[in-house]
């Protein structure tokens, strides 16, 4: 099990931001989950399920997904998305207000070994943003791509007096992505020789 794995892209933060800055203020939709923060974390989604959506929800249970009208106004979130040669489900951005923190949860079923991983891609940010993932905080910085588990538990706070803004993939695994972990490791949360895979993907992979 890998619980979070930094990948091998780098995108331009500016760009990104710049898309960012194309949506009004009051065209942010704050989270559902109401009971698991405090403070802003609102966000806009750029992908969704096709039919019947709940704003910024992730539907599990969503047999397809569209790009929103949001996604066309974006310049460079596009070129993003066409790097992930994978299918995509939701995409959104994630904004946590300056002050605000998001309690620690889990999210069911959203993992690399699930099918389903989510990919963080921090696009503004500072040094008083902190994230927690089963206890060890991440250091994400703007224009990276990061693959967490999200079936772990997972906090974060904005101590600082500014917004921070994710880009937030929701992928289908497959061998393209699985090939995305292939030469990384990471030494605070231990190597990849302790393979990520069930065994049924590690077979899938490597036939
Ligand atoms: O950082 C965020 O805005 C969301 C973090 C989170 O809880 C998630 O991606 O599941």
């Amino acid at each position: 099990m890998i619980p979070v794995q930094k990948l091998p892209f780098s995108f331009d933060a500016e760009s990104l931001k710049a898309d960012v800055q194309v949506f009004r203020a009051e065209e942010w939709t704050p989270h559902f989950n109401t009971q698991y923060y405090e403070g802003d974390w609102s966000g806009l989604a750029l992908r969704a399920a096709a039919d019947g959506y709940v704003a910024l929800y992730p539907d599990p249970t969503a047999t397809s997904f569209e790009d929103t009208d949001s996604l066309r106004r974006c310049t460079y979130v596009p070129r993003v998305l066409d790097e992930f040669k994978c299918q995509l489900e939701s995409v959104r951005f994630l904004r946590l207000g300056a002050g605000a923190s998001i309690r620690e949860h889990r999210d069911h079923r959203l993992s690399l070994e699930d099918g389903v991983a989510r990919v963080h891609i921090p696009v503004v940010t500072n040094s008083q943003v902190e994230f927690f993932l089963d206890g060890q905080l991440v250091e994400m910085l703007a224009g990276e791509a990061w693959y967490l588990n999200f079936n772990l538990h997972h906090r974060v706070e904005n101590k600082s007096s500014h917004d921070r803004v994710h880009l937030v993939i929701d992928c289908i695994v497959n061998e393209w992505f699985l090939s995305l972990f292939c030469n990384c490791s990471d030494d605070k949360f231990g190597t990849l020789d302790e393979r990520i895979l069930t065994e049924e993907l590690k077979e899938d992979y490597t036939s």
